[in-house]
């Protein structure tokens, strides 16, 4: 396994629409094998196959506590169902868009057809955190990042930040 490099704001190649995958083969497990490598070095929650530049709609996540066993979660052509009407705010950030955190409204429930790592067809019912992030992942696959949802001022203060590359290392919430 691989750890890859994470691409970040601003580029061209987080605005592209990833494309279904036809067949689970070697190739694209060993990319899930990357993903998840890449993601826990990180120590990200979730990683789409476009944040380290295949425009796949492949996602990897692992939601659990730092006490907690593993728990790798794979996501292969994942369709959002029945997304609640009920919404609840979570404080996100982005392995793409380093340091920076805003809080985010998303529907609260919703439920993911998609297929797993073997290509076995799955349905997962997502609440909470789990949900949040699977709304995030699945934004990825359409080119859309978390600071498309804050005010123009906002988001042009991180890009313009974020494009300077000078070294954060503070945790940033706008
Ligand atoms: O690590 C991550 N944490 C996170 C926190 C709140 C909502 C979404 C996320 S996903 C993010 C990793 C990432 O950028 N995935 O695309
Ligand atoms: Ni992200």
């Amino acid at each position: 396994m691989t750890i890859k490099t994470i691409i970040t704001e601003p580029n061209k190649i987080l605005r592209q629409k990833s494309l279904p995958v036809r067949e689970i083969g070697r190739e694209e497990q060993r990319l899930m094998d990357d993903m998840i490598e890449t993601m826990y070095d990180a120590k990200g929650i979730g990683l789409a196959a476009i944040q380290i530049g295949i425009p796949k709609r492949i996602i990897v996540m692992d939601i659990s506590k730092n006490d907690e066993k593993n728990n790798p979660m794979y996501f292969v052509n994942p369709i959002i169902k029945n997304k609640n009407s009920e919404t609840s705010t979570y404080e996100e950030g982005c392995l793409s868009v380093p340091n920076f955190f805003a809080e985010v409204d998303r529907p609260k429930k919703c439920d993911v057809d998609y297929l797993d790592y073997n290509g076995k067809k799955k349905i997962l019912k997502a609440e909470g955190l789990l949900a949040t992030c699977i709304q995030h992942e699945m934004d990825h696959l359409e080119g859309v990042l978390f600071i498309d949802y804050l005010s123009k001022l906002k988001k042009t203060m991180i890009v313009k930040k974020l494009s300077k590359k000078k070294d954060r290392p503070d945790r940033i919430i706008v």
